[in-house]
């Protein structure tokens, strides 16, 4: 049988760490957001930058505030906070991936539905470059608790971030 995988022989370890690092920003910032609304204050950033291993002064906290409030409504929503802790980030050939996933996955995951390995492939089958096992690993690394699935919400969230 011929390898089905010749034209994708690189493995994707790179890309998956960084998924796996916005995976954690995600975490860090559904442990601040105390009210559970999706928004985070300037205070609440100020403990999920202590949490990531920064200790910003207030004053520096209340700049990143200011630079990541697209719609100036005083608070940091989940996709503010990724669009701004994303920008140096470098996703590789996964970032194309995830968004052709996230435009394809609508349908055969539902909107509240979970994306698992095999849906991801299945909507990726046809593309170019993802293999089960890339697919396994993309859900694995952002599967927080280890159900084996990721919500398409934040499949989604994850890909706008990446773009
Ligand atoms: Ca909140
Ligand atoms: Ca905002």
């Amino acid at each position: 049988m011929a390898p089905l995988q010749s034209s994708h022989s690189r493995p994707l370890a790179g890309d998956i760490e960084t998924l796996s690092y916005v995976n954690s920003m995600m975490e860090a910032f559904r442990a601040f957001d105390s009210n559970n609304d999706g928004l985070i204050t300037c205070d609440e950033l100020k403990g999920i930058m202590a949490s990531l291993g920064y200790n910003p002064t207030t004053e520096e906290v209340r700049e990143m505030m200011r630079r990541g409030d697209a719609d100036k409504d005083g608070l940091l929503s989940m996709e503010e906070f990724l669009e701004m802790n994303a920008a140096e980030l470098d996703p590789g050939d996964l970032a194309g991936l995830l968004q052709t996933a996230a435009a394809l996955l609508g349908p055969a995951a539902g909107d509240d539905g979970d994306v698992t390995a095999e849906i991801l492939f299945q909507v990726l089958s046809c593309e170019d470059g993802a293999s089960l096992e890339d697919c396994t690993e993309i859900i694995a690394s952002l599967d927080a608790d280890g159900d084996g699935a990721v919500s398409f919400e934040d499949f989604k969230i994850i890909a706008q971030a990446l773009r």
